[in-house]
């Protein structure tokens, strides 16, 4: 069995692509705001409005530029590359605590992973990447095709499962997701696997069916084991800024959230929606997604975000 800490190491050369996708290569757009000058009233306001632009909400991006002014006034210069340093370890220490990688407790078995998220947001990418992370760290890994609701959901997770190797548990379109969960379930115990891995449909068009559907799941887990799905985790499309925060807000009053999947960072997600999140939410970071292959899912690093959103150099110690 692999060492816990082994999920919590990002790979080699990911901050190199995340600082490069990451808004879409724009970042926080902080390089062309700072320009060489310093921290005065005018370059304030012109960061907030960065910040803003950027995602951050109003509430995150006044504590930032609060604490800047602040640091700088006590005597840590007020250079560019003063501010630029007091930013990103401002930004580290708001994102800090909600770094805790998914870890697999020896003693769980088989774990549970709920996927849930509105339609489109990535979820079956990310437990294609997942399942792969996994079984790369020598678990032994089962897929539940809980999205009965398109073909075309049941038979995507089934093209993951192939590409991986990894069995998926399904039924057809239009089956009881919870039954197809639960049935897996007994299917992970039977067989001891290590981790399973449900997939679920994300129909944001009917709220309250979603809600009973994840509420259903739940219960029918739990009949099985107690403290199933043991990691909840909502994944988020990056690119929806703001209302992201009111996605998690949602889905953490349905199940109670323990995790959550940034992803599409690459793709105009500007990624300053993670310090309203960590604003409004105690919900642990686990993963961001940069891109659409294998390789393009990594464990969420407050540092290496910090810096690529304050635009310095890779932190020490990657
Ligand atoms: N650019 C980019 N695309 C992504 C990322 N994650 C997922 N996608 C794409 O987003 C689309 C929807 O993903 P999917 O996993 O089917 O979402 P689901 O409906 O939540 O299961 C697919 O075309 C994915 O390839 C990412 O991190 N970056
Ligand atoms: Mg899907």
């Amino acid at each position: 069995m692999p060492e816990p800490s082994e999920a919590g190491k990002p790979r080699k050369g990911f901050f190199r692509r995340l600082r490069e996708r990451l808004g879409g290569g724009r970042g926080l757009g902080l390089p062309l705001a700072l320009g060489g000058r310093r921290l005065d009233d005018g370059l304030e306001e012109e960061l907030e409005t960065g910040l803003l632009l950027a995602d951050v909400g109003v509430e995150a991006s006044e504590r930032i530029i609060h604490e800047l002014r602040r640091r700088l006034a006590r005597g840590e210069g007020d250079d560019e590359a003063a501010v630029r340093a007091a930013l990103r370890e401002i930004l580290a220490e708001m994102l800090r605590p909600r770094a805790q990688p998914l870890l697999i407790p020896d003693d769980v078995r088989p774990f549970m992973v709920l996927v849930v998220g509105v339609n489109g947001s990535g979820k079956t990418t990310t437990i294609g990447k997942l399942a792969r992370r996994l079984l790369d760290q020598g678990y032994r890994v089962l897929l539940a095709a809980g999205d009965t609701y398109r073909a075309a959901a049941i038979e995507q997770l089934q093209a993951w499962g192939e590409r991986n190797g990894v069995e998926v548990i399904a039924q057809q379109p239009g089956a009881d997701a919870a039954a197809v969960i639960y049935d897996a379930l007994e299917a992970a115990r039977a067989r001891g696997i290590d981790v399973l891995i449900a997939d679920t449909a994300g129909r944001l068009q009917n709220k309250a069916g979603l809600m009973a559907e994840l509420e259903k799941i739940v219960r029918v887990a739990r009949r099985l084991d107690p403290a199933a799905p043991h990691e909840r985790l909502l994944v988020l499309d990056a690119g929806l800024g703001q209302n992201a925060v009111q996605q998690a807000l949602e889905f953490d009053r349905i199940i109670g959230l323990t995790g959550l999947a940034l992803t599409k960072l690459d793709a105009g997600g500007k990624g300053g929606v993670l310090l309203s999140l960590a604003e409004r939410l105690e919900v642990p970071v686990r993963f961001v997604g940069i891109g659409e292959a294998l390789e393009d899912l990594d464990v969420f690093d407050a540092e290496q975000f910090a810096a690529a959103l304050a635009g310095t150099g890779e932190p020490e110690g990657q």
